[in-house]
Order: structure tokens, then sequence, then C-alpha cells
């Protein structure tokens, strides 16, 4: 039946801006919304209307943004990613409506503060670190690019545990992030994706005579859809962020209840459910999982099936695929998606095989966010051939062709061929990820300079030597609105007031703050908002965590994830030093400059040598904060529970950003970025996007350190032999001393013996060779740190010089190398 009223032909227009119409639509939302008066209501209840609220806000512009993409044709991205760690939505959400002044104002008449209401938010914390962030980040730059793209993904039940420590011990909490309710999300239980696993394959003919597999399911699980707005900068545009929850079938239940088991059917209810229960903590080595596949498998096959099912008008044809979507597969995690099409294609719709390859080449690209072989994904083929057989079976099909490619352009080289197949024999016959993205994808593409180069140069070397055009970079970014407007409101306000806003949808603009840095009067301003921000994260971690930092310190931050490779051991080194030396009176206190360095960081739940690290600074904290004589000179803060919210707190208020990974090791890193826009300056290597940072930024504004990436490949080849280092540096042989004599760890040796036992007989990540130059350049910031005015002066001009690292930018450079898609749509 045609709608008759006029009013329900389209969305429904939002509400105007204006405090009294934001007054009564949250009144609305309380009343009708949570069922309670005002003066009944609790914070909770508050938030849900505040956040319910402005959603109403951008449902009309995402209903019109739905409405248009439906009526042309035109290429949009299917961003395929196994996370998206989001942070919180609400100032998000506010700040893309142009709505948080008026927000303020409406619930100051009703006396509620903003702020207040602010911190009841838990923030969805679906990944675990870089690479989750980044996806969150490119959503948002596509919505203000008003490019075509929908995210998909999973909405894990618990995302990343909760870190909280006892007596410096990690200890994880699940991360029940639901548990209040989650406003931003809009459910359809009504539309259930079928999917299916293990079972077997059966060969039959068709009416046409032609030889066709059918996949005999085992059991089945159904995918519902959760739709997740993701606004566009105040532009109007509401793109989709799609995350799917598995659910029991009924009729897998219904045939085991029918059989009286009650029980049983409430137990397979579970085991299908628990597909999208939780978030995998990263590893220091994938595990192998069959869960974690599971989820894989699930989350692609539901995206596939709804894009072409469900945003695909019905005359659809699948031949032309490439016209409408490209996926961009997030790391390895969803690349089962490209066996996953190619069954779709043959099995479901009739294409012959050729045919469908040839889509199927065409829909994929693949990013590649690590240099750690050992990270890179492979499934046993075993496991493959139990949980999803006819993938198995399509996958050698695709090996099968791909080793003639090989051998047909070079012959007798069986060694290459070997090296190159997709499927690999050591340790077992299995998967290698990797290669069948490879082969599979358009373009691959590395996430900073440095290691795109290293990815075609070592990591898959051979596929780009056939395929030397595939290979692509593209740096990473961060979207400026997140963590430059909304994480640092006060030098926000200080660029506005100086340059325009222009700036927070075109990063670039921030050139113009360049001459501000000869600017005496600027740099007083720009020195008062560091030191408010500095305030603020006083404030922050007092009411947090009941850490309560000094005053007028260097505020020295290392934020991520523990991981060996970015050597939060060769920090803990360096403060040892200083403490080491000041205490044994080789070092006069009064030479060294006041600093507090703040860490933050979780450790994989099962990665010892991550932990162990973890507690060594949380017991050096412990003493060197208590130890009367470096007060005033040195103090350690470890908040527990790193996030997303906590980074946009710290990173504003920091003087130095640690980015001090092994040269050759840090895919890209996204921190460095974020920092060096809030006015840090970097000490750090010459890797990742660090790279980029300091020839952007210029060598004068950077800290530059250690061996770089060749070196580190030639001192290996040589043969590092960590002993050396501490047999002839003195003040490294003292630090490791005082850390292995039990000083911090209340007199126990074997509590501080894994960690220093690994640095002087493997040390893989080569901390103590670099050990000299980095307390060479810590010195180095110590001297500019004293002269302020050429300190700020180098500040600003980090601000001012890195434009070019907002993923705007990033998001422009994929459209136009990699997805080719139009924007402004
Ligand atoms: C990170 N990877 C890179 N992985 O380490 C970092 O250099 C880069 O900037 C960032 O990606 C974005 O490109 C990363 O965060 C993970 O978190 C994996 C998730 C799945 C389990 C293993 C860790």
């Amino acid at each position: 039946m045609e709608p008759s009223h006029p009013l329900a032909r389209g969305p429904v227009a939002s509400p105007p801006h204006s405090v009294d119409a934001f007054v009564k639509e949250f009144l609305r939302e309380l009343n009708y919304g949570q069922g309670v008066p005002l003066s009944r209501s609790s914070l909770n209840d508050q938030y849900l209307a505040l956040a319910r609220t402005v959603r109403g806000y951008l449902t009309a512009r995402w209903l019109e943004t739905a409405r248009k993409r439906r009526s042309h044709t035109e290429r949009a991205v299917g961003y395929l990613s196994a996370e998206y760690l989001l942070g919180r939505q609400l100032d998000n959400a506010l700040l893309a409506t142009d709505l948080t002044q008026i927000a303020e104002d409406a619930l100051h008449a009703c006396g509620i503060e903003l702020d207040a209401l602010r911190q009841v938010e838990v923030e969805p914390g679906l990944g675990n670190g870089g690479l989750g962030r980044l996806a969150a980040c490119f959503i948002d730059s596509m919505a203000t690019m008003g490019a075509p793209c929908i995210g998909y993904g999973l909405r894990y039940e618990y995302g990343i545990f909760k870190q909280t420590f006892v007596d410096g011990r990690q200890i994880e909490i699940p991360d029940n992030w639901l548990s209040m309710g989650d406003p931003w999300e809009i459910a359809h239980p009504e539309m259930e994706v079928p999917v299916h696993f293990g079972g077997h394959t059966e060969r039959y003919v068709d009416e046409a005579g032609r030889d066709r597999v059918k996949w005999i399911h085992g059991w089945d699980v159904l995918g519902i859809r959760y739709n997740y707005m993701v606004p566009g900068y105040q532009n109007g545009v509401v793109n989709t962020l799609r995350l799917w929850r598995a659910r029991a079938t009924r009729a897998f239940d219904l045939d085991i209840f029918n059989a009286g088991d009650y029980a049983q059917a409430v137990r397979s209810q579970t085991f299908a459910e628990n597909i999208s229960k939780v978030l995998y903590p990263e590893d220091s080595t994938p595990q192998g999982k069959e869960l974690r596949l599971q989820q894989q498998y699930f989350f692609v096959a539901c995206s596939l099936y709804d894009f072409i099912k469900h945003t695909q008008p019905t005359d659809f044809d699948v031949r032309d695929l490439p016209e409408r979507i490209i996926f961009q597969l997030n790391d390895t995690h969803p690349v089962i998606a490209i066996p996953e099409l190619m069954r779709l294609l043959v099995d479901d719709y009739g294409l012959e095989w050729e045919d469908a390859w040839g889509i199927t080449r065409q829909c994929f690209a693949y990013t590649c966010h690590t240099l750690l072989p050992e990270a890179l994904e492979v499934w046993p083929v075993s496991l493959m051939e139990r949980l999803l057989p006819r993938h198995m079976e399509i996958i050698y099909r695709i090996n099968e062709g791909f080793l003639d490619e090989v051998r047909e352009a070079y012959p007798g080289d069986e060694l290459r061929v070997r090296r190159m197949s997709i499927i690999g024999d050591h340790p077992e016959r299995s998967v290698r990820m990797a290669h069948l993205a490879t082969v599979a994808s358009v373009k691959v593409n590395g996430v900073a300079e440095l290691h795109s180069q290293l990815l075609r140069d070592k990591v898959l070397n051979d596929f780009a030597e056939l395929w030397p055009d595939k290979f692509t970079n593209v740096t990473n970014g961060v979207t400026p609105r997140r963590f430059v407007r909304q994480a640092n409101p006060y030098l926000s306000k200080l660029i506005t007031d100086t340059i325009g806003v222009g700036w927070v949808a075109n990063l670039d603009r921030l050139e113009e703050l360049e001459v501000y840095a000869e600017d005496e009067d600027f740099r007083e301003k720009f020195r008062a908002v560091k030191a408010a921000n500095k305030e603020r994260i006083t404030r922050v971690l007092q009411r947090r965590d009941g850490i309560a930092l000094p005053e007028g310190h260097l505020l020295d931050v290392m934020v991520k994830r523990l991981h060996e490779y970015k050597r939060q051991s060769l920090k803990l080194l360096h403060i040892v030093t200083l403490y080491d030396g000041i205490i044994s009176g080789r070092l006069d206190p009064a030479s060294v400059t006041p600093r507090t360095v703040v860490f933050g960081a979780k450790a994989a739940p099962g990665y010892r040598m991550a932990k162990e690290t973890i507690y060594l600074i949380n017991s050096a904290a412990t003493v060197i904060n208590a130890d009367p004589r470096v007060e005033g000179r040195l103090f350690m803060a470890f908040p527990a529970n790193y996030n997303v919210t906590l980074a946009e707190r710290l990173i504003p208020a920091a003087d130095l950003s640690e980015q001090i990974s092994l040269a050759g090791k840090e895919a890209s890193g996204t921190g460095n970025m974020k920092f060096a826009l809030n006015g840090a300056l970097t000490i750090g290597t010459d890797d990742g996007a660090n790279v980029e940072i300091r020839r952007l930024v210029g060598d004068d504004n950077f800290f530059l350190f250690g061996m770089d990436e060749p070196q580190v490949a030639e001192l290996q080849a040589r043969g590092y032999r960590p002993a050396d280092y501490y047999e002839t540096n003195e003040n490294l042989r003292s630090a490791i001393n005082l850390i292995a004599s039990g000083h911090f760890t209340g007199g126990d040796r074997d509590a501080a013996g894994l960690f220093v036992g690994d640095l002087l007989s493997n040390d893989a990540f080569l901390a103590l060779a670099d050990y000299q130059s980095y307390m060479d350049a810590q010195a180095r910031v110590e001297a500019y740190y004293a002269d302020q005015e050429a300190w700020t002066k180098s500040a600003i001009l980090n601000v001012a010089r890195s434009g070019y690292f907002s993923s705007d930018r990033s998001m422009r450079d994929y459209i136009d190398r990699i997805w080719h898609v139009k924007t402004g749509v």
C-alpha cells in the first residue's frame, strides 16, 4: 500500500537547531524513551536520552544519505575490518551536527551538566590498537569527504579487556560494554543472514549438464545486523557502520528441542552465539584459534551477502559487482571473503570459474599492517577442511591457477613456486592468508613509505617481482575531528582564532600557522594551551587513578600496545639510568630536567614478556615515586586501562612523544601522528611513519636516534650479542644491575629475572644496541627543553607541518590509487 500522508513518503526532517527544540526532544526521550520524569532520572537515563536525542538529529541525514546512495549506481567502498576501535560517540556526534553548544545550553536549562553525562559513556573497545583505531578514523574521513563507504565488522559482546593492576601486575577484566545499553546502535533482528559451517561438499551435474558443487552444511548460524551512524563533519552526510552479531538458528534449536533435550538446545544456542562473544586480544603470535576463524568467516559471509542482497536493486547482475564495490581487506582477518565471493558466484549464481575469478580479482584490495613475519596469519588446512570445506577446495583451485602463472613467468624455478604458494607446508600444511590476499587483490598497500618499501623488498618480495604495479603505499592518517578538534579544544580555539575554522576538514591549512612560530605572543598562547592541557590531565588522572602528577615537569608519554618490538623496555632503561645516576651520586639532581613519564599499554593476556615489562614498570614507578632523592626530578605514572578516551586527554598534554620501536618493525604508528598534531616533539627511530614525520617537521624539530633499518639488518647479519653492550657501557650495566638486584621488586631478584635474562642473552629487538644513542637523544631533549622559546617554536612547527597526517589525506590517496570512487555524494 502506498502511503497517503505526505510526511510518510520520505525521511522526516530533523528537529530545528534551537535550545528549545533540543530540550523538547531530550525530555521526550527521557519521558517516553526511558520512561522517567526528569526529577527521578539517573545519570544513565539522562545520558541515554541525550544520546538518543543527538542520534535523532543524525537519523534524517542518514536516511537521506542512504536514499541518495540507492538512487545512483556509483561504486562504494566496503571496508572489511574485524576491529573498529571507535571511542566515545557522544562528542563526535555533537560536533558533526554542530550541536555542542545547543546541547550544553539545553541540558543546563534542565539542571544537568553536559560534562557529567559525557563521563557516563562507556567506549566501545572493539579493537586492540592501531589497526582498529585506523578503521574508525577511515570511516570518519570517508563520511566527511562524502564518499560512499560502508564499514563491515563484528559486534563483539565483550571488547578489549579492561586492565587493572594488582601489586603491579596486569589483571584482565571482561569488558561488558553493553551492560548499560548502547544508544548508538540500531538493531535489526528481523534481517537475518544465514551463515554456514562444516559439513562436506558433493559434486553433481545441473540441468544444463554442467559439473557443479554443492556444499552440504554441517551447521548454521544467523547474522543479526546492527547499524551505527557514521556522521561526516558538518556536511549532512551520514554513512553506515554495520556490525554483525551471531544468533542461533531457530530450526537448529527446534530439532534438538523436539528430540526432548532442552538443556542441549540451550547449549547449542550458546555455542552459535559464542561467535560474536569476544574480541580476541592480540597475541605475540597468531594462535590459529578455531573460534577466530569462525568469527572471520561469519562477518565476511554476512557482509558479502548483505551487500549483494540488501544494498543492490533486486535485478542486480553480479557480473556488475566490480562497478559497484571495492572491498578493502583490513589486514588478513577478512581474507576468507575471497573464496566466499568465489563460492557465491560459482555455486550460488552459477558463473563459470574463470568469469567468477575475473570478477573477484577486481573486487578486493589488501592492506598489510605488519612487518613481523610471525604475525602473518596462516590457517591449518585441516581446520579449514573441517570448518569450511568448500572454501578449502576453492583455495586449492585458486592456488593451482596462480602457481601455473608463476611457473609460466619463472620456468623451472620450483623453489620460488614453493615460496609463493598459498598453501605452505611448514610446520603444518596451512593457508597463508597474506598470499591469498595478494593474489586476489587489485592492489596491496603498506601503511607508511618505509613499510611499503619493506613489504615490496622483503616480506612479499616474490609477489612484487611478479606484479610490480600491484604494490603501492598509503601512509596512515588520523582524524583531526576526534584527535585535535575534540581532544584539544584549547588548541583548536587558538588555531581557529588564528587561521579560521577551515582546518578541521582541510588539515593542510595548518601550514598557515607556520609563520606564527616566530610570533612571541602566539608562542605564549601556545604554551598556555599546553599548560591548560596538563592541568586537565592532572585532574583526569587524579579522579580516574588517584595519581597525583607533579607540576611543572616535562611530560614524556609512551602509549601503545605493549610489545617487545615497541621497546617499552628501552624507555624503562632510560628512566632507571637517570634514577640510578642520581641515587649513586654520579648525576647532580639539579642537572636533571624535572620529568614525568606516563605509560599506557595493555599486554596480551598470554604474552609473558609483555606482562613482565608492565610489572617492572609499575614496580619501578612505586620505588622511584617514593624515593625522596629524586623528588621533584623524576616521576612515573602508569594509569591502567589505556584506551581511546584516555588517549584523548593525555596526548594534548604531552611535551615529548616516545616512538622508539626498532627500525623496520613498526609498520606505521598512528599515535606518533596524534602527538605531532597536538604539539609534542617526537623522540624516535627511523621507523614507520616517523620517517615521514621527521621529513615534514624537519630535523631540528625531531629527536632522531638509533640504527636505521639497513643498519639493523647488518648488525643482525653480523651476529648480535647484547652482552657486548652491557659489558662496555657503564651506565647501562649499572641500570641493568640495579633492576637485577631486586631494587624495584622488594629485593626479589627472580621477579626481574625474565626481563633481565632476556635482555642480556637475547634482546630480539636490539634495545641495548640503541641504548646509548637513545640516552644521547634524551640529553638533547633536556637541553632543548631548557630553552622554552625554541621548544615552543618547534612544537608549533610540528602542528603546522603535520596536516599531511590527516586520515582525509589517507582516504584521498586510497581513492586515487586504489578505490577510484567518487566523493561529494
Ligand atoms: C598496527 N597493527 C601496526 N595490529 O602495528 C601499526 O604500526 C599501524 O600504524 C597500525 O596497525 C595501523 O596501520 C595493529 O594494531 C593489531 O592490533 C592486530 C589485531 C589482530 C590481532 C593481532 C594484532
